[in-house]
């Protein structure tokens, strides 16, 4: 099966030999492994071992903010993995959301009891917390306060009992779990100097950037969520179908198959919102490594949401995007023209 996509896409056979052979201009990688200390080869083995293919696009940033977001995802894989661990029963798991930020501050503190699939950066824990004391203050602060403001989003949607009722708590619970990282990425961007100061202040912008990431990673992952008990999709619009009665689990039924595609439309339809501040915000970044970072995943949600559309595998199985594509998008998202172009390629895809 696979072999023959290879045949049915060519180019983006040749984008997978590029990025495998040459590397790419954006993610190449700026920084030597082995010439590291330990802990710090540590740091990036765990970057690598949690995102495939991110970590060449974090690896290429400059030195000291490439290391500072390096750091920031990991932590930010610690947070996500407390939050989804649901063998933590809540009146530990509260707590232990509150006083997570606290940990980046005590030497040594670390979880041995997580099972999920990203336990290690819980296991080995006081190796990132040391790392990141050795941040610049500006750095600090901003994963901090980001961790800090992140725990307590997700304390208040536990405590409703994980229900994302209207469009408007939907926009909320995604701006704790992303727009929050879209925030305190500018403002790293910003305090490395790499990126002008207006990038932090115009929050909204960032805010739009993680939740068009955050919302195309619900409208996909439906299928494995509500397996896992995680309802995701806000049920306002299980309403617009004119059931009064339907579920969100209903929606796997086959019989409710075309209330599912009109449910499903809709939400791509609401993701798709969040592009032009997208562009906006792209359009004010000048670095090309942050550039990349900041366009790859961005072009990625859209081919994705492209792929979803009126796509019935969303209540069946994964909906996934070929690794040629994601080559050919990482080789491709070099300048703002490119990316409009990539973008229009998916809007007009038939
Ligand atoms: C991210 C984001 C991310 C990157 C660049 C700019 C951003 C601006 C605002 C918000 C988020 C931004 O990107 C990653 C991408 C990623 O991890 N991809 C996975 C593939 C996948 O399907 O999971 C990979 O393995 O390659 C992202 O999804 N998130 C993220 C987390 C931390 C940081 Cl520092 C940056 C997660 C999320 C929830 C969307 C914010």
């Amino acid at each position: 099966m696979d072999v023959l996509q290879y045949f049915c896409h060519p180019l983006e056979t040749l984008a997978l030999l590029k990025l495998r052979w040459w590397g790419c201009e954006a993610v190449h990688a700026k920084c030597d492994m082995k010439k590291m200390e330990e802990d710090r080869q540590l740091c990036y083995s765990m970057l690598k071992q949690t995102s495939r293919s991110f970590s060449a696009v974090i690896m290429a940033l400059e030195s000291d903010l490439g290391y500072a977001v390096c750091i920031f995802y990991l932590v930010l894989r610690a947070l996500d993995t407390i939050e989804d661990d649901m063998s933590i029963p809540l009146d530990v798991k509260l707590p232990l959301l509150r006083s997570f930020h606290k940990n980046l501050h005590i030497p040594g503190w670390n979880y041995l009891d997580s099972r999920e699939k990203d336990a290690v950066v819980l296991n080995n824990f006081h190796v990132i917390s040391a790392q990141f004391r050795r941040l610049a203050k500006g750095y600090q602060d901003v994963i901090s306060d980001t961790c800090h403001r992140m725990a307590e989003g997700m304390v208040v949607f536990l405590e409703k009992n994980s229900v994302v009722d209207t469009y408007q708590e939907w926009d909320q619970y995604c701006h704790y779990v992303a727009g929050l990282v879209g925030i305190g990425l500018s403002r790293l961007f910003s305090a490395s100097q790499l990126e002008h100061p207006a990038v932090a202040e115009r929050e909204h912008l960032s805010n739009s950037m993680g939740l068009f990431l955050q919302k195309t990673n619900i409208i996909r992952d439906f299928h494995e969520d509500i397996r896992d008990q995680r309802r995701l999709w806000p049920a306002e619009v299980l309403r617009h179908t004119g059931n009064p009665h339907l579920t969100l689990d209903d929606l796997l039924l086959q019989d409710n198959r075309p209330a599912a595609l009109s449910c499903l439309d809709e939400l791509v339809g609401n993701g798709l919102t969040h592009v032009p501040d997208v562009m906006e915000y792209l359009h004010a970044i000048r670095t090309p490594s942050v550039f990349a970072f900041c366009a790859i995943p961005q072009v990625m949600a859209m081919a994705t949401l492209e792929r979803c559309f009126n796509n019935p595998t969303i209540f069946t199985g994964k909906v996934k995007i070929r690794r040629g594509e994601s080559a050919f998008i990482i080789n491709n998202c070099t300048d703002m023209a490119a990316v409009h172009e990539l973008f229009r390629f998916y809007t007009n895809k038939p």
